[in-house]
């Protein structure tokens, strides 16, 4: 058959900070090459939809698949199905990814029919069931493990069995020098590990892995490595290094083999500060960037966050990684109770260190616990909002006077790195990235007037509405954290599911304060 994947269009951040390879459909769509189909992918960050439009009345696809990782572009989704269907009656259409997972049935109603399939999970063992059964014996797709139809639902998705035996179609995607991060530019991505084992309550990282976590084989990560083209490499891991052995085995592979790359990782403080030898080492290697969750900045806002990591853990992380001389960057989650004066506090904070900030707007996502209690309070149902620079829970202060004084925030932060001390620096990345044609970054920069504009921000919360997120009737009386359970996409296999050795759950276990196993 015909296949084509898509990835959906930016979303605000991407206008400006960074565009990311879909790693995620690459190894979708590889899956599916390997199935003996003919395979293209279009990623609508960098195409158009006229470039969509014009690819399938050219290649007339028998199968299009989305990802939907995003909830924010539930929308974008749902209405190029819907022109899609009208234009290839014949065409099998299926959506995927992380967002969809929590909310397949949704997705398959706002459809009205020209959604296929939603499929659940890792795409890469169910695509392959899915094509079989497309290909062959029709109503064999409800048994496929993950799908979701008008009719009903699949089994539970499985795991992949072997990471190693997965890989990306990266030679799929048609504009490779279009993705970067900051002055990474162009950057690749690539994946050491997937899950997470600890369970922050505002988080679906570990609901969707059923709080499993696997590790890529070094020698296969260092091929992959090795066959990219860019020079920066952005680790999508949702937390880097955990198990310290890991991290060597891979930093010493890949200084035996000599690969030079420049690195971009997230991780947790107390992650830094446990394994700070890799991290060094990771330094030698050619790590540039962190990105260290901090979240809150009083001892307050972090438990609520479910972090149990001290305060003075997190600055002692933040002096650690300035050591280590490479830029960190850090978020801060905005609650919408914030009044002026927080907002000044924050601030004067995040002007006395030297850190990159990032100011994120605390948001509710389903398959997420703060989802179980959060949903209720919404102010706006409108998927597009979702994306945590808009506002969708009630705000203290009046909607114009909250983005004012949050965007008020972002500014003052963002000029702290345009200093004349910085500026130079910046300057010689930029020069060195446009004679190598990279204006990615610069064209960014120069976007960030339009983006983060409070005008625009209010009118996006103007717009009609045509798809909103469903919300669950009233909650019973059970604890949240009881009902999580019910949040996961695959299955929760306990202690067997982390492949970390003992003293590292000893202190996963010490640093989250989850009740969910
Ligand atoms: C890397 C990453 C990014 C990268 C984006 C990379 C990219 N181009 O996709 C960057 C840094 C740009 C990013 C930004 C944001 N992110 Co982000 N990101 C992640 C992260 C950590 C890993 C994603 C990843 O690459 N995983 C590795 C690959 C292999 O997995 P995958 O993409 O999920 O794909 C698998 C499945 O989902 C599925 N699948 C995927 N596509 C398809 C398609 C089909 C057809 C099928 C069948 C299956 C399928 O199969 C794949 C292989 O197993 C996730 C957390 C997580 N663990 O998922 C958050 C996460 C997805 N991000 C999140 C958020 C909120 C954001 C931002 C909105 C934050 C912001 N600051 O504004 C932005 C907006 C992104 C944008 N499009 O502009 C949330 C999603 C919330 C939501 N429900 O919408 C997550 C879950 C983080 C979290 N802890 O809550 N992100
Ligand atoms: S440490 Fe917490 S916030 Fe980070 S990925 Fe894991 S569960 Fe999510």
């Amino acid at each position: 058959m015909r296949l084509l994947f898509v990835h959906p269009g930016p979303l605000l951040y991407t206008n400006v900070f960074l565009r990311l390879e879909p790693l995620g459909l690459e190894l979708v769509a590889e899956a599916a090459r390997r199935a003996g189909h003919s395979v293209r992918i279009i990623d609508l960050q960098v195409e158009s939809h006229a470039d969509y439009h014009r690819m399938i009345a050219e290649w007339q696809p028998d199968f299009i698949a989305f990802s939907c990782n995003y909830l924010a572009n539930v929308p974008e989704v749902v209405d190029l199905a819907k022109a899609t269907k009208l234009a290839l009656r014949g065409c099998f259409i299926c959506v995927g990814g992380h967002s969809a997972s929590f909310i397949a049935n949704a997705i398959v109603e706002h459809g009205e029919g020209a959604i296929d399939c939603v499929l659940k999970g890792e795409g890469e063992p169910g695509i392959v069931k899915l094509l079989e059964a497309v290909a062959g014996d029709l109503s064999a797709i409800a048994k496929v493990p993950g799908a979701v139809t008008a009719d009903g639902e699949g089994p539970r998705p499985g795991f992949v069995q072997h990471l190693e035996e997965v890989r990306p179609a990266r030679d799929l995607l048609r504009n490779r020098r279009k993705y970067f991060i900051g002055t990474l530019d162009p950057c690749a991505s690539i994946e050491f590990s997937r899950g997470c084992p600890w369970d922050c309550s505002f988080c679906s990282a570990w609901t969707f892995y059923g709080r499993s976590y696997r590790l890529l084989n070094p020698e296969c990560v260092v091929e992959d490595l090795a066959s990219i083209a860019e020079p920066g490499i952005f680790i999508v891991d949702d937390v880097a290094f955990i198990q310290q052995r890991h991290g060597f085995q891979i930093g010493e592979a890949i200084a035996r083999k000599g690969i030079r790359k420049r690195f971009y990782l997230e991780t947790r403080g107390d992650v830094l500060l446990r394994n700070k030898e890799v991290f060094q080492l990771w330094k030698e290697l050619g790590l540039t960037q962190i990105f260290l969750g901090i979240e809150a900045i009083d001892e307050d806002g972090l438990r609520k966050f479910r972090k149990r990591i001290p305060l003075g853990r997190n600055f002692e992380a933040l002096e650690f990684a300035r050591s280590l001389e490479i830029g960190v960057a850090i978020n801060i989650i905005a609650e919408p109770d914030w009044d002026e004066e927080r907002f000044r506090v924050v601030r004067d904070w995040c002007l006395d260190v030297p850190e990159v900030v990032n100011i994120s707007i605390n948001t509710p996502y389903p398959g997420t616990e703060t989802w179980l209690t959060g949903q209720h309070r919404l102010n706006t149902r409108d998927y597009r909002l979702f994306d945590i620079q808009h506002a969708v829970l009630p705000t203290k202060l009046p909607i114009a006077a909250f983005y004012r004084e949050l965007l008020h925030t972002q500014r003052v932060l963002y000029r702290k790195h345009m200093t004349w001390w910085t500026v130079p620096a910046l300057a010689r990345e930029l020069a060195g990235n446009l004679m190598r044609g990279q204006t990615n970054f610069m064209r960014g920069i120069m976007n960030y007037n339009k983006v983060y504009n409070v005008e625009k921000m209010l009118a996006d919360h103007a717009r009609p509405v045509h798809y909103e997120l469903p919300v669950s009737p009233r909650p019973e009386t059970n604890a949240p954290t009881a009902r999580a359970a019910q949040l996961y996409i695959h299955a929760h296999r306990g202690r067997a599911g982390r492949s970390i050795d003992d003293s590292t759950e000893r202190f996963v276990d010490a640093t989250r304060i989850g009740a969910s196993g």
